[in-house]
């Protein structure tokens, strides 16, 4: 077998040797890269690349590629991701389950030979800043380079990653996009096998398999895999969290700074949110993280996070000067487009705030017909955090940042108002796990159909999401109720009668943020109302919008009692692990609305 480095000058980790040794005789791969994480060896990895047409160099962006994918490897697979739990139980119902051994079974049989005439390149990855007691280790081994181009950009990867990691355990990773090569026989450019597609978790024993997908967080394991779903079932066995959640840094004119995370499904607007510029004079926000959390209770009893990512998987359609100017400006250069339409040396999404090139190349890779998607809708740009001008030092900060207020959000056309404060934590939970919104393009399916996404985690949550539930009500009881962050809902995305939104959101959902950041001061009055607390007219900064305040925040009962009854029985499906603290929660709400 062919190494770049001799796997014993590499690593001494005798587990980490053995597991490399048995995977290699089992995908046989015809050769091993053993990755060190230097720019050099990622510009190799892309020089060859972009010698096999996969990636494309854009002249106007320097350090930069686009490239696109096979049309049915475009977003999560859902209904193909698996918690493998002991019992099914353990799973939950929100969980597709298949009992570990039978899956290991399956496993095996599409693993064995899968990386012939490929080859197999192992990633040590850190999930969390290099240093942090918090932090986590994981290894990936794939046969994809274009994973390993991402997770250069995603993670702290290569020999930094083996460093923190020591003699520790680590999360194994197994990827491959499940084409293996005869002898002599041409690659295609996107190499993937959707009919075997298979997203594999074992939340007891901790390790991740995925085969068959080449894209996101299929193929990424430091992120959705491992971040979220293992990470989430490690966080409850050791009394943290690991949440779907931006997190951001808000500085009020007085110069006064604090943090606030949140969860919101994807692609409804965390990345824009994290990188916001406030509409508001004097108010400054820093980017922290777009996506995922991991939160403990310092020594203090305050809750303090750490991003995990050290790059961005955003959004590309709709990202513009506009709506997400740093966004704009963190891609200028050492990117990768994945699904965005490509012009003359440079990329083209739906919503970039110009017209369409002359000569556009769509997603598919065809000249544009003018008429389809030129850019994917869930066509992503991969870019290091580092690069975001108003990206948050602090990030780095081993301890992680505190966190004054939670907020939940999706995308609601009516029945949620624009903001509303939890009345407790255990409401605020109840809150979270009440979130629901309108699907999107992140995952394979329908797009636009309302569906319940408990903290926005339904496809992230490694274990029982009525357990998952528990846990949080738990973590409120670690601390005294005034260390813990006030809890709010938020919905951007509320309609007029004529299907207009009714917020302008972007930049100025920074008045909700001063509204939130005034209250963790108690700086701010709230209004109670039967489903929490809402700012009062004169305390919302509405000065210069076109928006009435009654049109944000109405409450209207009936809708509220559909919503009362169907919460009910979604509740249900969780039986008895549905806490019953929420139990009281939901009752106190059925009353408050009588
Ligand atoms: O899971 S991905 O990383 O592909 C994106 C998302 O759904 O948030
Ligand atoms: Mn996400």
């Amino acid at each position: 077998m062919q190494f770049n480095v001799p796997l014993s000058e590499w690593t001494t980790h005798a587990a980490l040797s053995k597991w490399i040794e048995e995977t290699i005789l089992q995908c046989q791969p015809a050769r091993v890269h053993l990755c060190v994480g230097s720019n050099e060896e990622v510009d190799q990895i892309a020089a060859q690349m972009v010698e096999a047409g996969i990636l494309v160099p854009l002249a106007k962006r320097p350090g930069s590629y686009w490239c696109h994918s096979h049309p049915d490897d475009v977003a999560r697979v859902e209904e193909s991701t698996f918690i493998c739990s002991e019992k099914k139980e353990d799973a939950g119902p929100t969980n597709n389950w298949k009992e570990p051994s039978e899956m290991k079974q399956h496993l095996k049989s599409l693993f064995a030979g899968c990386m012939q005439g490929r080859t197999l390149y192992v990633i040590p990855y850190c999930m969390g800043p290099l240093g942090s007691p918090l932090s986590r280790v994981g290894i990936e081994i794939t046969d994809s380079p274009y994973v390993v181009i991402n997770m250069h950009k995603m993670t702290r990867m290569g020999r930094q990653a083996l460093d923190q990691l020591k003699n520790d355990p680590f999360i194994p990773g197994l990827h491959s996009v499940g084409v293996p090569l005869k002898e002599g026989q041409q690659d295609e450019p996107w190499p993937c096998n959707p009919k075997q597609r298979v997203i594999a978790h074992f939340p007891e024993e901790k390790s991740i398999f995925s085969f068959g997908s080449g894209y996101g967080g299929n193929a990424l394991l430091g992120k959705k895999c491992f971040a979220l779903r293992i990470a989430s079932a490690m966080a409850r066995e050791q009394g943290w969290l690991a949440e779907h959640m931006l997190i951001l840094g808000l500085t009020n004119p007085e110069g006064v700074k604090k943090y606030i995370a949140a969860a919101f499904p994807s692609a409804c607007g965390k990345t824009n949110l994290a990188m916001i510029m406030p509409s508001l004079p004097g108010w400054k926000a820093e980017c922290v993280g777009d996506d995922i959390a991991w939160m403990h209770i310092g020594k203090d009893g305050r809750l303090y996070a750490i991003n995990p990512e050290a790059g961005f998987f955003g959004v590309a359609p709709g990202t513009s000067m506009k709506t997400n100017p740093m966004a704009m400006r963190t891609i200028e250069k050492n990117s990768i487009f994945t699904n965005t339409a490509l012009s003359d040396g440079d990329v083209w999404w739906e919503g970039i705030g110009s017209e369409p090139p002359e000569a556009l190349t769509s997603w598919l890779g065809t000249p544009w017909d003018g008429k389809s998607p030129a850019a994917h809708p869930n066509s992503r740009f991969t870019v290091p955090m580092t690069q975001c001008p108003i990206y948050d030092p602090a990030a780095e900060d081993p301890e992680g940042v505190p966190i004054s207020a939670i907020l939940f959000g999706g995308r609601r056309h009516n029945v949620m108002p624009l903001v509303t404060e939890a009345l407790s934590w255990n409401h605020g939970v109840f809150l979270g796990a009440s979130l629901s919104s309108e699907t999107t393009a992140a995952a394979k399916g329908e797009i636009g159909k309302l569906r319940h996404d408990p903290f926005a985690m339904l496809p992230f949550c490694g274990y029982n999401m009525g357990d998952y539930f528990a846990h949080w009500i738990d973590i409120g009881k670690h601390t005294s109720a005034s260390k813990l962050p006030r809890i709010y809902s938020v919905n951007w995305y509320r309609k007029d009668a004529e299907g207009k939104y009714i917020w302008p959101g972007f930049g100025e959902n920074a008045r909700v943020l001063k509204w939130i950041f005034e209250r963790a001061s108690d700086k701010a009055p709230a209004t109670t109302t039967p489903i929490g607390q809402i700012p009062p007219q004169e305390a919302l900064d509405l000065s210069g919008l076109q928006t009435d305040y009654d049109s944000l925040f109405s409450i209207d009962k009936d809708n509220w009692k559909k919503e009362l009854q169907d919460l009910k029985e979604y509740f249900q499906r969780f039986g008895t692990h549905f806490p019953k603290e929420l139990a009281r929660e939901l009752h106190h709400l059925e009353e408050r609305l009588k």
